[in-house]
């Protein structure tokens, strides 16, 4: 598979704003953001869907949601609360083939999403 624009980030081809990067994941802002904050957080490993993650990701995920839970605290919407979205294929609306952990907060949040 070819690689994504999200691969090319993460690799630091394509140099963006980086909010947080370590060995196994980068996170950033959203370019079209639908909160006031919104962000992404990638694993640097070239996963398209949530349906490919395997049993050895397991680690890897699991520090996602971990490095999520702290760009929250460090954007201030921890305690207000957060939403973490991972759009799984194109009828939920995912764009870019790189697995991907949206982080929204900022404003109230409704449920169910649309
Ligand atoms: P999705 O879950 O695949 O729909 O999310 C892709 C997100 O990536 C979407 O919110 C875009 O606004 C965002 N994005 C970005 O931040 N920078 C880019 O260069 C591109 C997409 I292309």
């Amino acid at each position: 598979m070819s690689e994504t624009l999200f691969g090319k980030i993460a690799s630091g081809e394509i140099p963006v704003d980086l909010l947080y990067e370590d060995d196994e994941v980068v996170a950033f802002r959203d370019i079209n953001p639908q909160a006031p904050v919104h962000l992404l957080v990638i694993p640097r490993k070239p996963i398209p869907t949530l349906n490919d993650v395997q049993p050895e990701d397991a680690a890897l995920i699991g520090h996602l949601f971990l490095v999520a839970a702290k760009m929250a605290a460090r954007e201030g919407i921890a305690e207000s609360g957060y939403r973490t979205v991972v759009n799984c294929n194109a009828g939920a609306g995912q764009t870019v083939y790189h697995l991907h952990l949206h982080v929204l907060g900022g404003r109230p949040l409704q449920w169910p999403p649309g």
